[in-house]
């Protein structure tokens, strides 16, 4: 049994995010897969036995559960020596980013990429409201990087981990990234790290069509 245990679905940059700081840290760990799209997230056994929030990543160690992808995050990198803060206004810097995923970046793009590019459902009011939110966070990002290789610090963090967690999936979103330059180029500043792996190669054994 690995060290580290990653409940995960395959298709969740969340969960990618997490399983992309376990590899590139050569941690001992192991996907474990959870069948969101059976609704497994949504029911009360998951609730009451994995994770209140119905939501995967989940990372189980030394039979304590962490959930929400910027605290497991933030706790590996404390944990590990790696990829964090090394001082108070570094790591307030990277919380700053990765409450700023969570809410503007992953959020909304993450969501019209369920809707466009996996479940394909038609263009409509709500997509092209999540398409425009989704820009509206990339041109932030990307203005930053114009003067930076990463998001904080001029190092690679746990920040650039989070905010890049759906960038590697190629899904259709209507999302063209060759409208930002800079993010193209950090992420292959990032997807040159020693143990950086494509989201489906790390978490193949987490989605269904392999279970
Ligand atoms: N802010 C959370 C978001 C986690 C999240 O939304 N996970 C999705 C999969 S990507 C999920 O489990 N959804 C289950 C549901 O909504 O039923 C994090 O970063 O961990």
């Amino acid at each position: 049994m690995s060290e580290y245990k990653l409940y995960c679905v395959g298709e969740s940059g969340n969960c990618y995010k997490v399983a992309l700081m376990l590899n590139v840290c050569a941690c001992d760990w192991q996907p474990a897969f959870v069948d969101y799209f059976a609704g497994e997230t949504r029911g009360d056994a998951y609730r009451e036995s994995v994770n209140e929030l119905g939501e995967v990543p989940v990372l189980e160690h030394s039979g304590r559960r962490l959930t929400q992808s910027g605290v497991i995050l933030t706790w590996l990198a404390d944990r590990l020596g790696q990829y964090g803060g090394r001082d108070e206004s570094e790591r307030l810097e990277i919380l700053r980013w990765m409450l700023f995923d969570n809410h503007k970046f992953t959020s909304y793009y993450a969501t019209l990429r369920f809707l466009v590019g996996l479940q394909k459902g038609p263009e409509t009011p709500v997509t092209e409201f999540l398409r425009g939110r989704a820009r509206a966070a990339f041109a932030i990002v990307d203005k930053h990087l114009a003067t930076t290789p990463f998001l904080v610090a001029g190092r690679v963090t746990i920040a650039d981990f989070s905010l890049l967690g759906y960038l590697y999936f190629d899904e259709h979103t209507g999302i063209p990234l060759g409208d930002y330059p800079h993010i193209l180029a950090w992420r292959e500043r990032v997807a040159a790290l020693p143990g950086w792996r494509l989201p489906y190669d790390l978490l193949a054994p987490a989605m269904k069509a392999v279970a």
